[in-house]
């Protein structure tokens, strides 16, 4: 059965889960995991009460950024399966209730695109016009360094830009040069994509979550960035949400989700977005896109880039999510989320992972899941899986890491030990080892060599030892969701921020027709004072410390409900 509400916008009472298919659920013994493996994990993921999966990208790859790099987007990439596979997935999914989003990565696709490998054949070539081709610098001889048309940077190291001699231009790659940016300026290269979409969704596919969507409308003028310690000028401020986005959004809901019977959730992944434009991308009456992932709590703890990693101020975390909260609180709607396949672990990073370890996991679920907006979990999550204790580069399988590894150490001589720090405090391979299905070697995941290694901690965190156990963080996060599916105060309640300059209490009310719903948080490993309570405590993760007022232990987390007048 499904526990979210059938019908228009179901979304907002859902709760989605990630899956990262290479790093599930193995199912042939080749140590990347796969669809059917995915298939034979459905029951938990019922069980925990999950009503949608996002998958991340399973088409076909040559898997230099782990599928992010696509270069077929109607078939399946033999490593996770077949088209079959996706069709069981769907239909076991859709037996118990539950839905499928898929990854739409149309910023870019892959350089072994057949679209590209036409693009870049010469000038005259069919495709020639679908990516984002210049000449080089007016002067400069192309191919040769300070040639490219611009100083922009990729996200993955060196320049953004690569030369093609066959036609004598570069080409824009925002990430590896293995991703070519796609040409959303002209109609032809929109109407493919609106095509393979509109394919997906007569497959029975219930939404997409859009990779940097908010970047596929530049400023044509293309102009050089300011210029960051790395040596490259940072292009965001001329391809983020560019001019052109919610033109671009609002002929793909024409062309692909008006008029269809069923509604979809989309979600476009927005790095840099303002709540401004989130608002009028989400407003239920005349926006385009179910919600969005914004980025703004997520780099709360960053110094002026992803590698210099400082202390979070738990009170510029309240504000930002306030923020946000009261931007959208009328006619939008946000995404809730601490993890991704791009982010380090919570419980690692503004949690405890040593000594309050279940409490902090918890307890930062209960200030995320009570929100207003839709939770994501991220595999392993509901485990309270920690970032690995990664000790050499090798271990490391990112294209993002290993480039920067590589650029930091040997191009500007940073201290390697510093670096592996840095990497393994914010480095995506965080998210990325194998789910803890087991204590066993392969954690239950694979019987062979796992393509990233497990963490060691597998042996004491897995899901065999917390399912079933009401006292595990496992057990916590089933409850979260389930209380959003029981009390309609989860889903439409006012939001309310309290106590926003205290340093520890993270602290605020849900609201609607009658009901309140108090959350209090002790984020700190100190016990502190807190006098807030309401009529009848519903959810806390230390039951043991419940009868005790005034005061909240290390990560202690509670759900009151009061009547009001
Ligand atoms: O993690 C990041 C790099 O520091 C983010 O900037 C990330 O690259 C950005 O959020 C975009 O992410 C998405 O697109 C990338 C892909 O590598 C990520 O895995 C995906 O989530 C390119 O497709």
């Amino acid at each position: 059965m499904s526990h979210s509400q059938p019908g228009r916008e179901w979304w907002r009472s859902a709760v989605v889960y990630q899956v990262y298919p290479r790093s599930f659920q193995d199912s042939d013994g080749d140590g990347i995991g796969d669809i059917p493996g995915i298939v034979s994990r459905l029951d938990y993921l019922h069980d925990l009460g999950v009503d949608v999966i996002w998958l991340s990208p399973v088409y076909r790859s040559p898997h230099d950024d782990n599928g992010y790099d696509i270069s077929d987007y109607e078939d399946i990439d033999p490593t996770f399966g077949t088209l079959a596979d996706i069709d069981e997935l769907i239909a076991q999914l859709h037996a118990r209730g539950m839905k499928l989003v898929m990854d739409l990565v149309v910023n870019h696709t892959s350089d072994e695109h057949a679209w590209f490998v036409d693009s870049r054949s010469g000038r005259d070539a069919e495709h020639a016009d679908w990516y984002m081709w210049r000449d080089p610098r007016p002067g400069a001889v192309g191919g040769r360094p300070g040639a490219e048309p611009n100083n922009w940077g990729s996200f993955f190291s060196g320049s953004a830009w690569e030369w093609e001699p066959a036609r004598g231009q570069y080409y824009l790659h925002l990430f590896s040069r293995k991703q070519p940016d796609l040409n959303w300026e002209n109609p032809v290269v929109r109407r493919a994509v609106y095509d393979m979409m509109n394919r997906w969704l007569d497959r029975g596919v219930d939404g997409f979550r859009m990779d940097v969507i908010n970047f596929i409308s530049k400023d044509l003028a293309l102009p050089d960035g300011e210029v960051l310690p790395t040596g490259f000028g940072d292009g965001m401020p001329f391809f983020r949400s560019g001019p052109r986005l919610q033109e671009f959004l609002a002929e793909m809901k024409a062309e692909v989700f008006d008029g269809r019977e069923q509604d979809y959730l989309t979600v476009g992944e927005m790095p840099d977005a303002t709540p401004e434009l989130a608002a009028r991308l989400t407003d239920s009456r005349t926006g385009q896109l179910s919600m969005i992932f914004q980025f703004e709590h997520v780099g709360l703890d960053q110094i002026g880039g992803k590698w210099n990693v400082g202390e979070l101020d738990l009170r510029d975390l309240k504000r930002s999510f306030a923020r946000w909260q009261e931007a959208l609180a009328e006619h939008g709607w946000n995404s809730l989320y601490w993890n991704n396949h791009d982010q380090p672990r919570i419980v690692s990073r503004w949690g405890n992972d040593r000594e309050h370890w279940y409490a902090s996991a918890t307890a930062l679920a209960t200030v995320l899941h009570l929100q207003r907006g839709t939770p994501y979990v991220y595999q392993g999550e509901e485990l309270g899986m920690t970032n690995v204790p990664f000790d050499d580069i090798g271990a490391l399988r990112d294209i993002e890491s290993i480039n920067h590894y590589a650029t930091a150490v040997d191009l500007l001589g940073h201290e390697p030990e510093d670096v592996l720090a840095a990497l393994r405090a914010m480095g995506r391979d965080n998210a990325r080892t194998p789910m803890q299905w087991t204590a066993e070697p392969g954690a239950g995941f694979t019987s062979a060599t796992p393509w990233i290694g497990v963490n060691p901690n597998h042996e004491r965190v897995n899901a065999a030892a917390q399912v079933g156990d009401p006292g595990s963080v496992w057990a916590h996060y089933r409850r979260l969701i389930a209380l959003r599916h029981e009390d309609p105060v989860v889903v439409q309640g006012d939001f309310r921020m309290l106590l926003p300059d205290d340093p520890a209490v993270f602290a605020y009310t849900r609201e609607a027709e009658g009901t309140r719903l108090l959350v209090v948080a002790n984020l700190s490993d100190d016990t502190v004072e807190c006098d807030l309570a309401g009529d009848r405590l519903v959810l806390t993760n230390l039951p043991e410390h419940a009868g005790v007022g005034g005061r909240l232990a290390p990560w202690e987390a509670r759900i009151y409900r009061s009547t009001v007048a």
